[in-house]
């Protein structure tokens, strides 16, 4: 009896898994970084664990690539299309297709600037330009408010280089004594904010007179602590580290004291993303065209 009960039961539910099953395509940035794959593999654990059929395509930094991965999933007919993007320009005339294909498009962590914002349901994300002046807080009570900072962007034209800078300079300009000295773009990898900070070394006599070193991602300025170790600097006491992300290379970094604070970028957010598509498959209707995920500061003990 319990058995027989067990197998109706097995029989209706993977029925019902299967008439609902849902097929997402997901373009995703890349991998630079740590934190990226850590999205990555949420967002395919997750769609596991809620029955979804994901198609997954990396486009390695290239906005190109992610140009394919998406005019590919228009040509599959997917029922619901995610885009983490690479930069923030060149988007309308893909997201036009999809609209005339009649492909809901959600955005995933980076933003894009187009004009028609009806291109795309909603995006869900973290607000960069809050991370940037938790990042510009913290520091601003760390220094009392006298700091000359050396910045090191993320990858030029992307949603959380410009946000994150915008967010920073926001903070600095009510404190007449904070300014940004020196910044460059270190495209979000390690091997780019070492070498950011190596030129940085060079051009201000090992980085006398700085007092902080504020990165877009926690990734930039593990290689800016190595750049700086190798220069005989102590990176964490002689100049303040900040930055975004938290990933748990930065965590240990904390530890040690070679780093001061980060702001957390959470990766475990297939959660929050995928029930905002499938609830709007099930029931299209206006969404808010932001759903924020909330970010936090975490500080080294002693700072
Ligand atoms: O902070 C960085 C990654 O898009 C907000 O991208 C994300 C950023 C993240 O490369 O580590």
């Amino acid at each position: 009896m319990y058995k027989t009960f067990a197998a109706v039961f097995l029989g209706v539910s993977l029925a019902a898994s299967g008439a609902s099953a849902v097929t997402i395509g997901f373009s995703q940035v890349g991998d630079e970084g740590d934190w990226r794959p850590a999205f990555s593999k949420d967002m395919q654990e997750e769609a596991k664990k809620m029955g979804i059929d994901l198609k997954f395509a990396d486009a390695q930094g290239k906005q190109e690539d992610q140009l394919k991965a998406v005019r590919a999933f228009i040509a599959q007919r997917v029922d619901a299309i995610v885009i983490a993007p690479v930069v923030v320009t060149g988007w309308d005339q893909v997201l036009k297709e999809a609209k005339r294909a009649n492909i809901p498009v959600f955005l995933a962590d980076r933003d894009v600037d187009v004009t028609d914002k009806s291109l795309y349901v909603t995006r869900i994300s973290a607000d960069f330009s809050l991370e940037g002046k938790l990042a510009g807080a913290w520091l601003a009570q760390a220094s009392k408010g006298t700091c000359d900072v050396v910045e090191l962007q993320g990858t030029v034209g992307s949603a959380p280089a410009i946000e994150r800078k915008k967010g920073f300079e926001a903070v600095l300009s009510q404190f007449p004594g904070m300014k940004i000295v020196k910044t460059q773009s270190g495209d979000f990898t390690t091997e780019g904010g070492k070498k950011v900070m190596e030129a940085f070394i060079k051009a201000t006599d090992n980085l006398k007179g700085i007092c902080a070193s504020f990165a877009h991602n926690d990734n930039m300025q593990l290689g800016a602590i190595q750049a700086m170790k190798e220069a005989g600097l102590k990176p964490g006491k002689d100049v303040l580290m900040v930055s975004v992300d938290y990933v748990p290379a930065m965590k240990a970094a904390l530890a040690k004291g070679e780093a001061n604070a980060s702001v957390e970028l959470r990766s475990a957010i297939g959660k929050y993303i995928y029930p905002v598509v499938t609830d709007y498959l099930k029931n299209p209707k206006e969404l808010p065209k932001w759903i924020v995920i909330p970010s936090d500061l975490h500080v080294a003990a002693g700072n």
